[in-house]
C-alpha cells in the first residue's frame, strides 16, 4: 500500500460485548500497525449498539470494557485518536445528510440487516436497516482514505464509497469527499464461530464456546478450543480436501495466521494429525497471542 500525506484512517468498534479473536486478527491488529503510518482516528462506535436494545448500565459497561481492549491490544492514544462516537455530534448530523443521499434500493441490498433481522424484519429498529449510512458518516466526517475492518464489512464500505460518489456528484464537487477503501486482512478476513464453521464469530453469539475472548484465561482457552467442532476425519494434505469442512478450515487458518505460514504449508505440516493433537498446538499459538493482551486488560 503507498501511502500519500493527506491519507487518514478510521475504524470503528462496537461496544457490544467483550472483544474476541475475530475482532482482533480481523481488525484490531490492523488499527495497531497503521497507527504509527498514517494519521489514524478509532471509535467506540456507541449509537451502533443501541440499534439492539441495550440496558443503558450494560451499554456504559461495555464503552469502558471496549476503549480497555482497544490500549490492551497496543492502541496508543500518543499515536491514535480514541473516542466515544457519541460524544461528537457530527455523527448523527451528517447520519441525516447521508440517510437523505442513500437510496432505499441500496439499503435493501445489504446482507447484514438481513441476517441480524432474522425472519421478524417488521419487528427490527429502524437504526437497524440504517446503519450502514451512520457508518458512512462515521468514516466520510474525517474524510478518511482507509477503513481497516473485517470481510463481514466489506459491503458496508462499497456502500459508503457509493454514498460518497452520488454527493460529490449531485453537488458538483467530484473530490468532495475522497472514496474510502477497505483494508482488510489478506489471509484471515473473517474468523469463523468454533461451533459453527458457517458463522463468523460473533460477540451477540448466545454460546461462550462459539469465540475465544480476549481477556479468555489459559484454562478457558484450551478448554474451548478442545470442544471446538471439527469432523472425524484427520487433517488433509492439501487445500481441495478442505471443501466442505469448514470447521477444519477455520481452525487452520487460525493456526496458520498466527505462525505466520500459508495453509499450504500448514497443511503439510500437520497432513494425517488428528484434530485432539493439532488442537493442542492450537491452542498453544493462541494463548501466547491472547493472553498477553488479556493481562494488560485487567
Ligand atoms: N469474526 C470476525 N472475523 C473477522 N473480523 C471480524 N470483525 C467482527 N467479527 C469478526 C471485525 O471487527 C470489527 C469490529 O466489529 P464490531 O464489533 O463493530 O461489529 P460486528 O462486525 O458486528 O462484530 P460482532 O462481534 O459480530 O458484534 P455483534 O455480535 O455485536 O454484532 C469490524 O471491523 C468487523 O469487521
Amino acid at each position: 500500500m503507498s501511502i500519500k500525506h493527506n491519507d487518514i484512517v478510521f475504524s470503528g468498534v462496537q461496544p457490544t460485548g467483550s472483544l474476541h479473536l475475530g475482532n482482533y486478527l480481523g481488525a484490531m491488529k490492523n488499527f495497531v500497525d497503521l497507527q504509527t503510518k498514517m494519521t489514524s482516528i478509532y471509535c467506540v462506535v456507541d449509537l451502533h449498539a443501541i440499534t439492539v436494545f441495550k440496558k443503558p448500565s450494560e451499554l456504559r459497561d461495555n464503552i469502558l470494557e471496549t476503549t480497555a481492549g482497544f490500549l490492551a491490544c497496543g492502541l496508543d492514544f500518543k499515536k491514535s485518536i480514541i473516542f466515544n462516537q457519541s460524544s461528537v455530534s457530527g455523527h448523527s448530523e451528517l447520519a441525516w445528510i447521508l440517510n437523505c443521499i442513500a437510496r432505499v434500493g441500496w439499503m435493501n441490498r445489504m446482507t447484514q440487516f438481513k441476517e441480524k433481522a432474522g425472519s421478524n424484519k417488521e419487528n427490527a429498529s429502524v437504526g437497524l436497516y440504517i446503519y450502514p449510512n451512520l457508518m458512512a458518516a462515521d468514516i466520510l466526517l474525517y474524510k478518511a482514505t482507509h477503513v481497516p475492518v473485517g470481510d463481514d464489512q466489506k459491503q458496508h464500505l462499497e456502500l459508503a464509497r457509493d454514498i460518497a460518489q452520488k454527493f460529490n456528484n449531485d453537488f458538483n464537487n467530484s473530490n468532495f469527499f475522497p472514496l474510502p477503501e477497505p483494508l482488510i486482512q489478506k489471509n484471515i478476513s473473517r474468523v469463523m464461530s468454533l461451533r459453527d464453521g458457517k458463522k463468523k464469530m460473533s460477540k451477540s453469539d448466545d454460546s461462550e464456546y462459539s469465540r475465544i475472548g480476549l481477556d479468555d484465561s489459559e484454562d478457558e482457552i484450551k478448554k474451548k478450543i478442545k470442544k471446538a467442532k471439527t469432523d472425524s476425519l484427520p487433517i488433509p494434505g492439501n487445500l481441495l480436501d478442505l471443501k466442505n469442512r469448514p470447521e477444519a478450515l477455520n481452525l487452520l487458518n487460525i493456526y496458520s495466521f498466527l505462525t505466520n505460514s500459508k495453509l499450504e504449508n500448514t497443511l503439510k505440516l500437520m497432513e494425517g494429525k488428528d484434530f485432539s493433537k493439532f488442537k493442542n498446538e492450537l491452542s498453544d499459538v493462541i494463548i501466547s497471542t491472547i493472553c498477553p493482551i488479556g493481562k494488560k486488560n485487567k
